[in-house]
């Protein structure tokens, strides 16, 4: 059986659809986990959906994914910006990586502009709301395939 698919969201993400919904939107992250499951079903993975407040958590469930996980998408939030660390992890995890970012950081501050794990991704997605964590797993779903 192929393994978990782990998708990874850093600080604040658990306000999604709280915190300023003119840019992140409406929904929850329940409801982002949600519709992942079910899209993840249908393309025949499974995934394991994490959120942390915490830079080490998010490395931790990264170290996990190197034994256990076929890919990494990840969407680390304020600490795109600033994690050499969350970089350094994945660059140990041998599978394929895909960055979210719910909003078009290339829009807004130019804070946001730089990414330090987008030299590692094989993809990156940002400004399509949260439809681009469906986007992501059907973009991995082909990745994996790929590689069998
Ligand atoms: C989410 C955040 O919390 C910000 O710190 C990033 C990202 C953008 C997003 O668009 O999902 O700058």
């Amino acid at each position: 059986m192929t393994k978990p698919v782990y998708i990874l969201n850093g600080p604040n993400l658990n306000l999604l659809g709280l915190r300023q919904p003119e840019i992140y939107g409406r929904e929850t992250l329940s409801d982002v986990a949600e519709s992942c499951a079910a899209l993840a079903e249908d393309l025949g993975l499974t995934i394991r959906f994490h959120q942390s407040n915490h830079e080490g958590a998010l490395i931790d469930w990264i170290h996990e994914a190197r034994t256990s996980g076929a890919g990494v998408i990840i969407n680390p939030a304020a600490l795109t910006h600033t994690s050499v660390a969350i970089l350094d992890a994945l660059l140990a995890f041998d599978g394929p990586v895909l960055e979210v970012h719910i909003s078009n950081v290339h829009k807004r501050e130019a804070f946001r502009h730089h990414s330090f794990v987008s030299g590692r991704a094989e993809g990156v997605i940002a400004g399509f709301g949260t439809e681009g964590y469906l986007l992501a797993l059907r973009r991995m779903a082909t990745l994996l395939k790929a590689a069998k």
